[in-house]
């Protein structure tokens, strides 16, 4: 499988579960528009079998280089920026929860989850578009990961898939303003991630992002509950020369944080 067999089965897969991002990229298209991907990202558990060391070689595998660290304090998360060997391809965010800072409960509830993932499982490029490796959690219990962690709750349903993909918005020619595309996502009725504000960072960080709130699904909890759940949301990213002229590479902590709010399950805190 090459790298772009790779991001077209992570887009099937993605689009059947984030049905918004096919209406916007089509409604896109119909403008004139040729989409590229500035990246896609990737959640995972650190203390399991698919953490980020041992999904890193499927990424290397296909010709990408590490980048560059990012850590998030209060959500407890840690992450990897990737780049390509071919800059036409997408940019890859790998992150993963430490899971041992969350109390004893959520640790056992995650535990649970992990301990079902088959220890004859192959590390290979499908892997990352398979979705949970373990029995749909209860709703309680994923209730309860919500509660210290939306990333855990949305890791414990959702698994191992794109969690969102980005739409460039320097190839775009019709919105060259992130809050223009903002508008334009609303037009066709669909929500922006208000959290940390409209637009998340400046030219000053040398990248401005923003991003819709994720489609929901109703999902079929272990114990036989139904319940809406957020799925995975479209991100907009414009980029900025640094000052030796080339566009930045990187992404933007304080900017991602606000970000991964994007599958919360419960209501944003405006600010
Ligand atoms: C990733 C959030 C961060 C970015 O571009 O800064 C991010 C996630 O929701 O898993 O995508
Ligand atoms: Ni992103």
């Amino acid at each position: 499988m090459n790298t772009e067999q790779f991001f077209s089965a992570l887009w099937q897969d993605y689009t059947e579960i984030a049905p918004q991002a096919p209406v916007i990229a089509q409604a896109l298209q119909s403008r004139g528009e040729q989409l590229i991907n500035d990246h896609v990202a990737f959640r995972t558990f650190n203390h399991s079998p698919i953490n980020i060391e041992r999904l890193e070689p499927i990424i290397l595998s296909l010709g990408y280089k590490r980048f560059q660290p990012y850590h998030f304090e209060q959500k407890h998360l840690d992450a990897m920026g990737y780049v390509p060997a071919d800059d036409r391809q997408p940019k890859i965010f790998l992150s993963e929860l430490r899971t041992e800072e969350l109390s004893p409960q959520s640790q056992h509830i995650i535990e649970s989850l992990v301990r079902q993932i088959p220890a004859t499982m192959k590390i290979e490029l499908s892997l990352m578009w398979r979705g949970i490796l373990w029995q749909p959690p209860s709703l309680e219990d994923y209730q309860r990961l919500a509660q210290e962690s939306e990333y855990a709750a949305w890791m414990s349903v959702m698994g191992l898939r794109a969690n969102h993909f980005t739409i460039f918005i320097n190839a775009l020619k019709t919105l060259t303003e992130v809050e223009q595309v903002n508008q334009f996502i609303e037009s066709l009725g669909f929500s922006i991630n208000a959290s940390g504000g409209r637009i998340k960072g400046s030219p000053q960080v040398f990248l401005e992002q923003s991003s819709t709130l994720a489609s929901t699904q109703n999902y079929r909890f272990g114990c036989g509950n139904t319940a809406e759940i957020p799925t995975c949301y479209y991100e907009f990213a414009r980029r900025y020369k640094t000052t030796d002229g080339s566009l930045y590479q990187g992404f933007v902590a304080a900017s991602a944080d606000k970000i991964f709010e994007s599958t919360n399950s419960k209501p944003h805190a405006e600010q």
